[in-house]
């Protein structure tokens, strides 16, 4: 009797938002590494929600990936009470607006909106363009596509105007740009000099010492084991 309530009364709980989830509750399908993937594991940190880690392979997806994203068939999908939500930014809104505490997402509309095409501008304009300047064989390629990403970093750069894109704590912005300090860091790649770019490269050694990333960053072996397999879908 006594335990029925509690469980009731920690479903009420969850179901608003104010307790973490339990594992059954929330699972995450992804690829140790990826930095997709990473951007959901942090947002999920910052907010303290246990989750189950199910691990996929992109080389042979399973019936579960294809049943829960059957449009892109893509890691990561974020599966709540067995409602899955896919597209990692996406999957970061859903999880701020299920779980209100340390919010991601600021509740002013105009500081929305902003966050919001800031993380749409890392996606559009830096991801492909950072992986194409590291992973393209072809020498020319890979400049053009350097040139591309330095140009579009120097708007993130104009736009960092304190500690993280977000204020003074780490909000979607920082975490949707992940993906350039990382990959600084796993190809020794020279964007993010001091000279050369100073404010992100500050928000990169702030963002890497932030107790949540630093909790959920996957090995360096990890991340060079992934990268292995992205070098090989980019150049085919
Ligand atoms: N826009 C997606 C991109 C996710 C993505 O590219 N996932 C890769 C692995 S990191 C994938 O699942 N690739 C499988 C494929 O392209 O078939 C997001 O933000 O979640």
């Amino acid at each position: 009797m006594i335990n029925s309530l509690i469980a009731k009364v920690k479903r009420v709980l969850q179901g608003c938002g104010a307790v973490a989830a339990s594992e059954e509750d929330a699972k995450l399908l992804g690829i140790v590494g990826s930095p997709f993937v990473i951007r959901v594991q942090i947002a999920l940190a910052l907010k303290g929600i246990e989750y189950k880690f199910v691990p996929e392979n992109i080389a042979n997806k399973s019936e579960l990936l294809l049943k829960y994203n059957p449009v892109y068939k893509k890691i990561p999908v974020f599966v709540h009470k067995e409602k899955p939500v896919s597209e990692s930014l996406v999957i970061l809104e859903y999880i701020d607006e299920t779980w209100k505490q340390n919010p991601i997402i600021p509740s002013d509309p105009y500081q929305r909106a902003m966050a919001r095409f800031w993380s749409k501008f890392i996606d559009d304009k830096c991801v492909v363009a950072a992986l194409r300047s590291v992973f393209l064989v072809d020498e020319k390629e890979r400049k053009m596509a350097s040139e591309e990403l330095f140009n579009a970093l120097q708007f993130l750069e104009n736009e960092l105007k304190d500690k993280f894109f977000g204020g003074e704590e780490i909000g979607i912005v920082d975490i949707a740009a992940l993906f350039i300090p990382l990959m600084q860091e796993i190809a020794e790649f020279q964007l993010f000099t001091s000279e050369k770019l100073p404010k992100l490269h500050k928000w990169s050694g702030d963002f890497y010492n932030h107790p949540a990333v630093r909790e959920t960053m996957p090995s360096k072996e990890q991340q060079l084991a992934y990268y292995k397999v992205v070098a090989g879908i980019i150049n085919k």
